[in-house]
């Protein structure tokens, strides 16, 4: 499949910028022109390309340009508006459809491709979730997000990254006015008293021998679904809320939090994430079992340990799990 071209729009972000810092005025062709140093015609063109990719610009007669809205599809120049990132997501892809973001971010990680490199798509033919299972990806509704790490960490260590994951997806949803998020360990990100399924992750790595070449991290966020593109036991935003949300502002904190919390899972940092998480637990003082690839653990669920493992109160004493799926 063919790569996008990765934008080079700095005169777009500065002219998206200008027009934005105008909010409910106009701003001339002159005044852009000026300030971006080109000419009135290229500006002309800009505008235009923008309205391309979606968004709303009215054009007044000596006057000059307002925005009137925003695009309501991903593009690259409205995600770095309100980015707050020096790594995450200063590189990014978007495609209108691919099979799976993972599966590029794989391609491009074993190709060298920087930290930070995000690829995002409207649309998966071929979303996938952990041991071969499915991920709906509903076109232009969600957020299918795959993320390039190349993290300082030991093999052992990967895991918290998946934990720091859901933090930081835990408080982007906060953050967008969304109460009763939990997290059901390792990968599951719940909200309300049934616990629907809002948001998944997926963390696949290339290593060799014990050294991590890379991780991708795969984040699948249901923002505008309706019931009828998700399982039954799945919600969205827009379920939870009756709204509508900007799914390139939504990107934007996700990326800014998710830098945050994937630099806090070494030293002192990484029990305030452990206790970010702790506090959001599902599963906590709940009867538990927890079933790996060849055996299983029935208990109570306590907190996650300095190593990142979910500690289980069984009959026999306490044990710890790293990696598994959960009925509750
Ligand atoms: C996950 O797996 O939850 C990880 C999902 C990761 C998806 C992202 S999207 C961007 C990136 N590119 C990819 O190809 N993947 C990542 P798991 O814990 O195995 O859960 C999968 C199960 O969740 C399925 O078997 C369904 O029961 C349920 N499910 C499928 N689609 C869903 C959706 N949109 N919302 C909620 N639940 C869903």
């Amino acid at each position: 499949m063919k790569t996008p071209k990765e934008p080079d729009l700095n005169s777009d972000d500065l002219l998206i910028a200008l027009l934005k810092n105008a909010p409910g005025s106009h701003i001339s062709g002159e005044e852009i022109a000026r300030t971006l140093d080109m000419s009135r015609s290229a500006v002309w063109k800009k505008i235009k390309d923008l309205e391309e990719v979606g968004y709303e610009i009215q054009a007044v007669p000596h006057l000059g340009y307002r925005l009137t809205g925003l695009p309501e599809r991903l593009v690259p120049e409205e995600i770095r508006f309100n980015l707050k990132t020096r790594a995450l997501g200063r590189r990014i892809f978007i495609f209108p459809t691919t099979d799976s973001t993972n599966r590029v971010a794989l391609d491009m990680g074993r190709k060298g491709a920087p930290h930070g490199q995000a690829i995002l798509a409207e649309t998966q033919t071929a979303g996938r979730g952990r041991l071969g299972r499915v991920w709906n990806s509903p076109a232009g509704k969600g957020i299918y997000l795959s993320v390039i790490l190349r993290p300082k960490l030991e093999l052992a260590e990967v895991s918290k990254l998946t934990l720091a994951a859901a933090v930081a997806v835990a408080e982007t949803l906060e953050d967008a006015g969304i109460d009763g998020v939990r997290i059901k360990w390792p990968n599951d990100l719940l909200i309300g008293g049934k616990g629907r399924k809002i948001c998944g992750i997926l963390t696949e790595m290339v290593a060799e021998a014990d050294r991590v070449e890379c991780v991708i991290l795969g984040i699948g966020i249901n923002v505008n679904s309706a019931q009828v593109d998700l399982p039954p036991q799945a919600t969205s935003l827009k379920l939870e809320s009756g709204k509508d949300f900007d799914r390139n502002a939504l990107t934007a904190n996700l990326l800014s939090r998710l830098e945050v919390r994937l630099g806090q899972v070494t030293g002192a940092a990484w029990n305030k994430t452990r206790a970010a998480w702790n506090q959001r637990s599902a599963v906590k003082g709940k009867l538990i079992k927890v079933t790996t690839m060849n055996h299983s653990v029935q208990g109570i669920a306590q907190n996650i340990d300095p190593s990142g493992a979910l500690i289980v109160k069984t009959k026999s004493g306490l044990k710890r799990v790293l990696s598994g799926d959960i009925v509750l």
